[in-house]
This record gives C-alpha cells, structure tokens and sequence, in this order.
C-alpha cells in the first residue's frame, strides 16, 4: 500500500501537491508504488528554514547533556526498529537486506557515538598573558541548517548530518531524495519520536531546482546558516557557489572515482573479494564505489582472471534473498546507467557477466536471483584495457561497472589513481610496507584503505574527499563538530584596570647571549 507523504514544518503537515507530486515506486517491482509524495515549492523550502530559524535559540538552550539524551533516544527507537527500517529501504530502493540492515546499524553507530558528545563538547580554558585574566574558548551551534541527501544511503549518510547537527545545537531541515521519500519520512518519525520540539527537524520534500530556489530564498532572508549536501559534483558545485555568495562554507559530499592499486605483492584473491564489493556492492551506487582498478602489469592477467570469476559467479537479483546486488536505485540511475555503457570502446575488453546493458529474458544473466523482468537489474560490467583518456577512466559511472588498467611502477599507478581528479576514497593492495606510506603521502583521496576495499567507512572515522569529491570538509565522528558548531573565543580580565595585550605583558630579563663557560 502507497503511503501519501507530505513535507512536515513545524510538527505540520505542509499543504499538498504545492508543486506535484511523484511516485516512489519499488526498483526490484515496478509494479509497486512504495509512497505517493507530495513535492514543496521554493517557498515550502524557504517557509522550512524560517521555521527552523525560529525554533533555533530555544533548541540551542537545552543543555547539551539534555540533547544527548535525546540523541541516545533515538538510537534505541531506530534499533527496536532495525528490521522494519532495513525492510523498507529494500523495498524502496532495492538495497540487499543484509547491507540495509548495515545501514541501519550506521545510523545507531552514529547516535551511540554522539550521545556521548552531549556530556564533551569541549571548550578549552586557555592561560592569558596578563594576571587575573583567563581564556576560553566554546563550541557555539552555527544555527539552522538545511541538509540535502541522496537516496543511495537513504537514511545512514542523512543521520551523518542530523544526529551531530541536532546535537550540537542547530535545528534543521531535511530535504531527501524524492526517489527515497517513504524510507526519509520512517526516518524522520523515529527520530521526532525521542521528543524533539516542533521546528526542531523539519523535513521537505522537493525537486532540484525547487529546492535551490528555496535555498537562495532562504539565504537572502538570513533565516539558514548552514547547507549539508550529499550528491552529484555538479550540483555541488552549485550549492557552493549559492552559499560563498553569503559567505558560507557549505559541508559538500560529492562523486568519486575510487582507484584500487593492486601491487606486485598483493593477495591478489583477497584483492578479487575487495573489487567484487566495492564494485558491485549497491550496483555501484555508492559515492565509495571503486570506478578502477590499477594493476601492476606482472599480476594484471591472474588477478584479472580470478576478478572475473568471482562476478561471473555472483549473485545477483532480487534483494530480499541473498545477493550482491539488486536493481538500479531509480529509473534515472538506470538511464544514465545506459549511457554510461556507450563509453565502451573497441580497445575494451568486458568481462564478468553473460551479458551487457538491462538483464531481461532476452538478455539473461546466468544463475540470477528472480525475475529480472520486474525491476530494474543490470548486468555487471569489467572492462578490461581502460586508458587514461577514455570517459570511462576520467568520470564517474554510478553502477555496476569497473575498469582495469595496469602500471609499471608505483609513481605511475598513483598518477594514475588521482588522474580523474576526485578524491574520495581509494585502496592499495600490497604487502610492502614502503608502498603503504608511498601511497598515502600522494594520493588525493581523503579516505584510504590498505588490503580492504574503497567502500565500508566506519561510523567514527573521518569521512570526506577533496577537489571533485567535495570542499575538504569532513562528516562523522569528532570532526564533522568542526561543521555544526563554531568556535567562540572569550576573555574575561578581572583585574579591575584595563591591561593591554601585547603591550601591558611583563617581560623576563634573558641573556641570549648567554654561552657555556666549560
Ligand atoms: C556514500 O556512498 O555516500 O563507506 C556513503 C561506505 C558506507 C558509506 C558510503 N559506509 O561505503
């Protein structure tokens, strides 16, 4: 049954159909239409962040511990619920059950982690220059926040931003991807369930352009202070542009194309299992996705060979049972999936399924889970013989395929790995420890892994990437406090005259010309 859902500001359910509304249908079933969602305006964004403005100072005076009580409520509501959550993400965007309940789990790995933040929040007490005078310095909230998010992560990367945002004292507005609305709104009703005041979190949903024009509407009134975004790099592009016109750093999420380096002393099986996950895992929807592989060229054909057995033998199909990966996220990943799969070029050599393009019964996978005929599931995709100037090799291809290339020495393999210019996340296979450090000094990649895959970030880590992967700003655990709040710096001079810094500072008589007699 179709759930009818509506943005809500201020505990209210926003007036329907103000700009449409769409269907959230299930990937793996077309058939079945998931939520029928009612899309805000520019002005339902904007009326949002005005809300939330106005819910701020009050939000911002419960103490911290109080809130990271709160934070911990919604830990334990999002955890009684785990399997009815994980349930609904599998329907909605065709997620595997098993990695929706890993999602899931993110989200109670961040609140467990940031209740805690409730009781720290430090500020420092910093000794003056003068007498009777001290320093300090406090975590100030930067105040409303609009925070806008993908679908692939439907709730996990959401929470990134909300848990710490919330806790840290901002109040905020959510505007999720439209595709993921009914798995947005589960989310939403459990955290409104620790007894979050109304205004505090509200949630809107909109269309792209809908919700830029909100944005800016919003910025121009001075009733938002902050923009979260999750999403493609040229939309990212955009938001950092609207909000540097007000002076503001925006928290940027954005595309990848994660290397893997595979070095002559690799475990090469051990490399075949971290490129089948991180390739295919979430048919490659994943900013973490690896996009290519870089092999030294003495181990190219065996690790190619044994790659391409372990996702030819994959599973593959309906998410409920277990597979690797189900359907596309949405009818628009599929399309530009499409177009994506006409890069490939002569000099290419694919691998990895019985087919290319949409599995149908005409265009079978062998040995796929279901019906392929009922959703939207694709083939997976090796190509072999990428080269530096293919689109393949330089852009991002959110879905189920992966390029492979080799080097000849380790200057040239991580050349190779910050070419395209992303820098999310990356990994080297090598049992060299030299190679190890060679690679993290000059990789671009905010995030690497040794001997594990590009993707399975812990909750507590830093994560975030540089040049088109995002503006250096960093999401979870200790750090993304460095988003949500502001340092404030005080000094309180109790000797009762005015001392002067830098001028009123008593000096110490040193000899520097002072030398051993010996
Ligand atoms: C994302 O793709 O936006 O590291 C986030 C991972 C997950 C999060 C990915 N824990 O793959």
């Amino acid at each position: 049954m179709a759930r009818k859902i509506v943005s809500i500001i201020e505990g209210r359910a926003a007036p329907r159909a103000q700009a449409g509304s769409l269907l959230s249908t299930n990937p793996s079933l077309l058939t079945d239409v998931v939520a029928e969602v009612s899309l805000g305006s520019a002005a339902t964004m904007a009326a949002a962040c005005a809300a939330a403005k106005r819910a701020h100072p009050s939000w911002a005076d419960i103490p911290a511990p109080v809130r990271g009580r709160a934070i911990s409520a919604m830990g334990r509501i999002v955890e009684a619920n785990k399997q009815a959550l994980a349930r609904l993400i599998t329907r909605e965007l065709g997620k595997p059950y098993s990695e929706a309940l890993g999602e899931v789990q993110e989200i109670i790995d961040t609140c467990d982690f940031f209740l805690g933040e409730g009781r720290r929040l430090y500020g420092q007490t910093v000794p003056s220059e003068m007498p009777d005078k001290q320093l300090f310095t406090f975590r100030v909230p930067v105040g409303s926040v609009a925070v806008v998010t993908a679908g692939n992560f439907p709730v996990a990367v959401p929470s990134w931003y909300l848990v710490p945002a919330l806790l840290a004292g901002n109040t905020v507005v959510w505007k999720p991807a439209e595709y993921a609305a009914a798995s947005a709104i589960a989310l939403f009703d459990l955290l409104q369930a620790a007894g979050l005041p109304d205004g505090v979190l509200n949630i809107v949903f909109a269309d792209g352009t809908a919700t830029l024009a909100g944005l800016d509407q919003a910025l121009q009134a001075g009733t938002l202070d902050k923009i979260g975004f999750t999403g493609s790099t040229a939309v990212g592009a955009l938001i950092g542009e609207l909000a540097g016109r007000h002076l503001q750093s925006p928290c940027l999420e954005l595309g990848g194309k994660n290397p893997m380096v595979i070095t002559p002393s690799a475990d090469l099986t051990l490399a075949a299992d971290g490129a089948l996950f991180s390739g295919f895992g979430t048919a490659g929807q994943r900013c973490t996705s690896l996009g290519t592989v870089i092999v030294h060229e003495s181990v190219h054909d065996e690790f190619l060979a044994q790659f391409a057995a372990a996702v030819a033998a994959a599973a593959i199909g309906d998410p409920a049972q277990e597979v690797v990966y189900g359907p596309m996220l949405d009818q628009k990943f599929a399309s530009r999936f499409d177009e994506y799969l006409g890069w490939l070029q002569p000099h290419h050599k694919v691998l990895g399924s019985s087919g290319v393009g949409k599995i149908t019964a005409a265009n079978p996978r062998n040995g796929f889970v279901g019906d392929p005929e009922t959703g939207l599931f694709y083939h997976p995709v090796i190509v072999d013989g990428v080269r530096a100037d293919d689109a393949l090799f330089r852009q991002e291809t959110f879905g189920p395929i992966v390029g492979v290339m080799t080097y000849k020495g380790m200057d040239e393999a991580i050349a190779l790995a910050n070419a395209p210019g992303y820098g999310l996340s990356s990994s080297v296979y090598t049992n060299n420890p030299r190679e190890v450090f060679q690679f993290q000094r000059r990789i671009s990649a905010g995030m690497i892994s040794v001997n594990n895959s590009t993707s399975g970030a812990e909750a507590h880590l830093p994560f975030g990437g540089n040049a088109k992967s995002g503006n250096g700003s960093r999401q979870s655990g200790m750090w993304v406090l460095d988003q949500f709040t502001r340092w404030q710096a005080m000094n309180w001079d109790y000797s009762g005259h005015l001392q002067k810094a830098q001028m009123d500072v008593t000096e110490l008589d040193a000899d520097l010309h002072f030398k051993l007699t010996t």
